[in-house]
C-alpha cells in the first residue's frame, strides 16, 4: 500500500501525541549515583560472554547528568512527549522498604524538566532493571516480588502521578520472561522454561495489583502496560504452517494479551506448556484483568513460521538486528487487536524504530545519514495511518529511541537513535532521520503553528 505523500503530521488526528521513548538502563548510567541499588542488569553485564561487546551500563549516555541537554533536544525535534522508565533500584536499592529519596529527586526534576518544555511525561514503571536483591529470592517466580511492586509502584505514582500524562506497569513482559528465564538471552539469563511461565505470571501479577494501588490514588495519569507483539504469519497454507504460526501467535501475543483483556490464559498455550503451566492462585486473574486506559504496544518486526521453524522472506530487507522490515504487519497487527478484544482500550504505539549501523559517524557538518532509517519511521507510520482509518483506535507513537544506547546483550554496536551519541565524548548527533521526524511534525496544521504572542513571549533556553 502507498504512503501519502509528503507525509505530515496534519494527516493524523488532531489530539495525537508524537513523541520518543528510551528507557533507563539504556542511557542513565551514574549506576552508583545517590543511593541506587544494583540491578539484575548490572550483575547480568559482569558476567563473561552475556553482552557481545563486554559492556556495561555503568556510563551509557551519562543521561543522568546530561538530561537537561537532552531534554533541550527533544524539545527542538518538535516531540509532543517523551516515554521514559524508572529505574527500581534507585528508588529502593533492594526493592523493598522505604524510598530513597535522592533517587525519586531523579525523576521528579526530569518531569518538571519536561513540563517546562512544553513535553509530555509518560512513565513506565519496570523496564527490566529489577533490584537484584529481589532477584536472589527467585526474582518474577517469587509471587513476593509481585508484592514488592505494586508497592513500588505505589510510591513512584504517589510522587509523580499527578504530573505525568500516562504511566505503564510493565515493559514487554515476553522479553523479562521467556526472553529473560527460558532464552536466557537478557538478565537474570536461566534456560528454564517453567521458571519462564512462572515468571511471566509474576509479571501480570504485578502488573495488576500495581493497577490497583493507582487507581486508589485517583490520579488523572491513564494507567495501562506495554506489551511487545509480533504478528505470526504462516509460511503457507498448509496446515502444519499454520499451526506453527499459532503456537508463536499464543506464546508471545495471546499469553499477555488474553490474561489482562478477557481474564484467561489461552487454552491451547497452556495445554502446550502442560506440566510447565503457571500455577494461577483463585483470584489472580481478575486482579490482572483490571481495566486499563490504554494498551501500548511495541511493534518491530513480524514473524514468518513454518513446521519446520522460523522462515525468513528473502525478498524483504533487514535492519542491522536482522529483523524483518515489514509495515504491514503493523497494521495487520492493530486491526487484528481492535477486532479480537473487545475490551481493548486505546493503544498507543510507545515503540517502533530501527537499528541501522550509521556506520559513517557524523559528517563534516555533524550530522549522520540514515536514509534506512529515515524510510522505515515514513513506512510505519504510514502503516499506522492505515489501521487508523480502518477504525483503530490509535492515540500516540513514540519513536524507539531518541538516541542510541545500551542495547541490551548487543551492547553499544546496535545503534537505534534518532540521534547519534559518540560514546568517546558524549556529543549528540541530529541524524537525517531525526531531521525527517522534525519536519513531520513542523508540518501541522495552523492550529499547531507558535502565534506572534508565543513567539515574543518564548522564554530563553
Ligand atoms: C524493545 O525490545 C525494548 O523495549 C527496548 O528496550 C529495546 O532497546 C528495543 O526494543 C530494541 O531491541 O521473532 O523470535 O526474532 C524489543 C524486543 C524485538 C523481542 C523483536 C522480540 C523478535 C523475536 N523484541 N523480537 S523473534
Amino acid at each position: 500500500t502507498a504512503t501519502p505523500d509528503p507525509l505530515h503530521r496534519a494527516a493524523f488526528p488532531a489530539d495525537f501525541t508524537f513523541g520518543v521513548a528510551t528507557s533507563s538502563f539504556q542511557i542513565e548510567g551514574a549506576t552508583n549515583a545517590d543511593g541506587r541499588g544494583v540491578s539484575i542488569w548490572d550483575t547480568f553485564c559482569r558476567e563473561p560472554g552475556r553482552i557481545h561487546d563486554g559492556s556495561t551500563g555503568d556510563v551509557a549516555c551519562d543521561h543522568y547528568h546530561r538530561w537537561p541537554e537532552d531534554l533541550n533536544l527533544m524539545r527542538d525535534l518538535g516531540v509532543d512527549a517523551y516515554r521514559f522508565s524508572v529505574a527500581w533500584p534507585r528508588i529502593q536499592a533492594d526493592g523493598r522498604g522505604p524510598a530513597n529519596t535522592k533517587g525519586l529527586d531523579f525523576y521528579d526534576r526530569l518531569v518538571d524538566g519536561l513540563l517546562e518544555r512544553g513535553l509530555q511525561p509518560h512513565m513506565t514503571l519496570y523496564h527490566w532493571d529489577l533490584p537484584q536483591a529481589l532477584q536472589d529470592i527467585g526474582g518474577w517466580t517469587n509471587r513476593d516480588v509481585a508484592l514488592r511492586f505494586a508497592e513500588y509502584a505505589r510510591i513512584v505514582a504517589e510522587r509523580l502521578g499527578g504530573r505525568v500524562r500516562s504511566i505503564a506497569t510493565l515493559n514487554e513482559p515476553w522479553c523479562s520472561s521467556i526472553l529473560s528465564y527460558q532464552i536466557g538471552e537478557h538478565a537474570p539469563g536461566l534456560r528454564d522454561r517453567r521458571a519462564a511461565v512462572a515468571a511471566a505470571h509474576g509479571l501480570l501479577l504485578g502488573h495488576g495489583l500495581a493497577m490497583r494501588e493507582m487507581r486508589a490514588l485517583t490520579l488523572d495519569a491513564d494507567l495501562g502496560i506495554v506489551l511487545n507483539l509480533n504478528p505470526a504469519y504462516p509460511a503457507s497454507d498448509r496446515p502444519e504452517d499454520v499451526a506453527a504460526a499459532r503456537f508463536v501467535d499464543g506464546t508471545f501475543n495471546r499469553w499477555f494479551l488474553d490474561p489482562i483483556l478477557r481474564a484467561q490464559y489461552p487454552q491451547d498455550i497452556v495445554d502446550a506448556y502442560g506440566a510447565d503451566a503457571p500455577d494461577v492462585h483463585s483470584g489472580d486473574l481478575d486482579i490482572i484483568a483490571a481495566p486499563i486506559d490504554f494498551m501500548g504496544v511495541n511493534y518491530y518486526s513480524r514473524s514468518v513460521s513454518s513446521a519446520d521453524g522460523a522462515i525468513r522472506p528473502s525478498t524483504s530487507s533487514y535492519t542491522d538486528m536482522n529483523w524483518e522490515v515489514y509495515p504491514q504487519g503493523l497494521t495487520d497487527l492493530l486491526v487484528r487487536l481492535h477486532h479480537d478484544y473487545p475490551n481493548l482500550p486505546p493503544i498507543m504505539i510507545t515503540e517502533n524504530g530501527a537499528a541501522y549501523p550509521d556506520a559513517d559517524g557524523p559528517d563534516e557538518h555533524g550530522i549522520v545519514h540514515d536514509p534506512e532509517r529515515v524510510q522505515y519511521f515514513q513506512q510505519h507510520l504510514g502503516a499506522t495511518l492505515n489501521a487508523i482509518d480502518a477504525g483503530v483506535r490509535v492515540t500516540g507513537y513514540f519513536a524507539w529511541s531518541f538516541m542510541d544506547n545500551f542495547e541490551w546483550a548487543y551492547g553499544y554496536k546496535k545503534r537505534f537513535g534518532l540521534f547519534y551519541v559518540n560514546y568517546g565524548n558524549q556529543m549528540r548527533h541530529w541524524k537525517d532521520s531525526a531531521r525527517w521526524y522534525q519536519t513531520f511534525l513542523n508540518a501541522a496544521p495552523a492550529a499547531h503553528a507558535p502565534q506572534p504572542e508565543e513567539v515574543i513571549a518564548a522564554p530563553q533556553h
